[in-house]
């Protein structure tokens, strides 16, 4: 199944092991998910793609990529048991979208979610008026072509409520690029034209990381989840049995949003159950007994401007979390800011649109490296760095 060897995985060696160029990024080429805003080539705004690299894998190529195919449609005639959200009707916009394996236990037995104190990767994308804190990777783009086709990256960790340190100078970096510049892993998409708007990624050596059969978890936009009798807010799943359409996984009024509001990112560690269980507490799902999930609001939704339980205003390019001491038969859950916009080296005024967590790439190099080890025996005979 793995078929990330060869020129890819030689190409990732030679970064870690010469060192990297002043451009290139901590993040090196992942598989990885995608939805856009609108139409693109390869199919409409409720597909999930993924770059078309070298391979016919799911893994973002370094450098000028091809263009994108569809990896998980959105309506499948015929239904399951073919890999798909079933998601009926044209131009359906699907904005939010996880595997439900985002630090999932099956990366880290033992451990699900993030942990007090533990640092992540958070991979996200802005819209097209998104500006960016000064000197940021997403300051950098907006002020050309655009960010919004871009994946950009913060390393972050979450102490407890409010308490969040961002390691990275700049606050964030641009990590996947759109065309592929900097010999960035290349998404496939086009500068100031098209927007990135739902991201799932799992690190390569995760069990499930070119696996597309599982369930799959997202959001619709507010315009087409009226149109199909549900909320923008509404987190929604694949069909758990082969049936004709998708089912609910978590309203967003259990969540303790608004009906009108607009979820428009997602990240998801699902306990294994399918069903949701709320986290009563923040890092409450380290345990695996709930799931960790972490979202965003679009622009125009009531609940931003609203005040959270720790005192911060809910802006668009916040991080959000929903506690439930209740559990979901209870009360709804409470809405909080679990990663402002600040925090992430974003505008209050920014809106995130696309989000996962990945662990931090010292994990990364140390699994790539027995990854590509195989690799790596055979292509250093041939080869010294700096020399080719
Ligand atoms: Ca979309
Ligand atoms: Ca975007
Ligand atoms: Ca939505
Ligand atoms: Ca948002």
């Amino acid at each position: 199944m793995w078929k990330f060897g060869g020129a890819v995985g030689v190409a990732t060696l030679i970064m870690l092991v010469c060192g990297l160029p002043a451009a290139a990024t901590t993040f090196g080429p992942e598989p990885m998910l995608f939805s856009t805003s609108a139409a693109i080539g390869a199919g409409g705004p409720g597909e999930i793609f993924t770059p078309a690299g070298p391979f016919p894998d799911v893994v973002n190529a370094p450098g000028a990529g091809g263009a994108p195919v569809i990896a998980i449609n959105q309506d499948l005639p015929g239904g399951p048991p073919s890999n798909g959200l079933y998601v009926p009707g044209a131009g359906v916009n699907v904005d939010a979208f996880s595997r439900g394996e985002d630090l999932a236990d099956t990366f880290t037995p033992g451990g699900h979610g993030i942990a007090p104190g533990q640092q992540n990767g958070f991979l996200f994308s802005v819209d097209s008026s998104a500006v960016g804190a000064a000197g940021s990777g997403v300051a950098g783009e907006s002020t050309g072509a655009g960010a919004a086709a871009d994946v950009f990256a913060s390393l972050i960790k979450v102490t407890a409520p409010g308490t969040v340190t961002n390691s990275k100078p700049t606050l964030n970096e641009l990590v996947y690029d759109a065309d592929g510049s900097f010999g960035l892993p290349a998404i496939g998409l086009t500068e100031g034209v098209d927007d990135l708007d739902a991201l799932d990624v799992i690190f390569g050596a995760h069990p499930k990381a070119q696996d597309l059969s599982g369930l799959k978890y997202f959001s619709l936009d507010a315009a087409s989840a009226v149109g199909l009798g549900v909320s923008g807010s509404d987190i929604l799943q694949s069909p758990l049995a082969p049936g004709p359409t998708f089912g609910i996984f978590a309203l967003g009024t259990d969540l303790g949003l608004n009906i009108n509001d607009d979820i428009d990112a997602l990240i998801l560690a699902e306990n294994g159950s399918t069903f949701y269980e709320p986290a009563a507490t923040l890092f409450d799902w380290t345990d695996a007994a709930e799931d960790m999930m972490l979202f965003s609001l679009a622009p125009g939704s009531p609940t931003i401007g609203s005040i959270d339980s720790f005192g911060k205003t809910i802006g668009p390019g916040d991080i959000l979390v929903s506690l439930d001491p209740d559990g979901a038969g209870g009360s709804p859950g409470v809405v909080s800011v679990f990663v402002s916009a600040s925090d992430l080296g974003l505008l209050a005024s920014d809106n995130l649109n696309a989000l996962d967590v990945v662990p931090e790439p010292s994990t990364y190099v140390l699994a790539a490296i027995g990854l590509f080890a195989l690799g790596w025996t055979g292509w250093r005979r041939s080869r010294r760095c700096g020399n080719d």
